[in-house]
């Protein structure tokens, strides 16, 4: 595939695979909760490209591996900046599900946090379950691995996955992110508003932090802040921004 071969070089090519960042905020103290790094590609022909234009192309690849070490990388290069600001703040990466079927993934991070020589506490890694999770002994080792090293763990996109609640049984984890779609609909379809009040619920019950994607408007914010939502992200707050601004508007927040 073109684009594979593509992505290899561009894994060598300083900065033409680069994150948008975008903070969570604390709905009750309007702190930085966590800054969410989003992967994007200036790709030379193609143009700004995002995860959904390839993202499903690296997952197929032997690039995998070295594209989610990639992003790692980037990811802790920018706490470890912000780190020095004084600003306490974890940084939260996407991975993909198949790379937890990689023994080699907790080592590769304990590396990583070395190097840059940040807390494993502020790194906090979403998981989804969008590919059937076949080899369930090689994930729950992983995951055990990366829970090991203190590394947080959040699920992704809750509530639209096959077994969400049975995967909370299975591995401790840090926080819950309610899917967009649910926050999204929220106001006019009591259906989605229950989704969401039950996963706050959960997460209280559970002593995890809940945290609202896509949130877009005032109403939503008040909405969420009302049923005692942990944290809140979305272009109400701060769109996605290049590195070299988040250092400044995390510094701008209490
Ligand atoms: O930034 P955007 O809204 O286009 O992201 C779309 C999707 O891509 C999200 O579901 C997000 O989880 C995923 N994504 C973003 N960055 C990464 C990444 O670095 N690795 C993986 N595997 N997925 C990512
Ligand atoms: O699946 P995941 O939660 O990782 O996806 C995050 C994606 O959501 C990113 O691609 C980001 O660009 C996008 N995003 C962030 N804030 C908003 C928002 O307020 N509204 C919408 N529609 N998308 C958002
Ligand atoms: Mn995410
Ligand atoms: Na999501």
């Amino acid at each position: 595939l073109a684009l594979v071969a593509e992505l290899r070089s561009a894994l060598d090519v300083h900065d033409q695979i680069v994150l948008a960042l975008q903070p969570a905020i604390d709905l009750a103290t309007g702190a930085a909760t966590g800054v969410e790094a989003l992967v994007r590609w200036r790709h030379p022909r193609r143009g700004k490209l995002n995860p959904i234009d390839f993202v499903r192309t690296v997952e197929a690849s032997e690039l995998l591996g070295p594209f989610t070490r990639y992003v790692i990388d980037k990811a802790l290069a920018s706490a470890a900046e912000w780190g020095l600001e004084g600003v306490d703040v974890p940084v939260s990466v996407n991975l993909s599900a198949r790379s937890l079927l990689d023994p080699k993934l907790p080592s590769d991070v304990a590396e990583l946090l070395k190097r840059h020589q940040v807390p494993p506490r502020r790194l906090v890694l979403e998981i989804t379950e969008t590919v059937v999770m076949s080899d369930l002994r090689v994930i729950d080792e992983v995951l055990g691995e990366l829970r090991e090293l203190g590394v947080q763990l959040s699920v992704d996109d809750f509530g639209t996955g096959y077994s969400s609640l049975t995967f909370l049984t299975r591995i401790a984890v840090d926080e819950v992110k309610v899917d967009r779609s649910f926050v999204r609909a929220m106001a006019d379809s009591p259906e989605a508003a229950a989704i969401v009040r039950t996963t706050v619920d959960l997460g209280r019950q559970l002593g995890l932090r809940v945290v609202a994607e896509g949130v877009e408007t005032h109403e939503q914010r008040r909405e969420l802040t009302r049923l005692g939502c942990t944290a809140a992200q979305g272009f109400h707050f701060f769109r996605p921004m290049p590195a070299d601004e988040i250092t400044a508007a995390l510094r701008s927040l209490p």
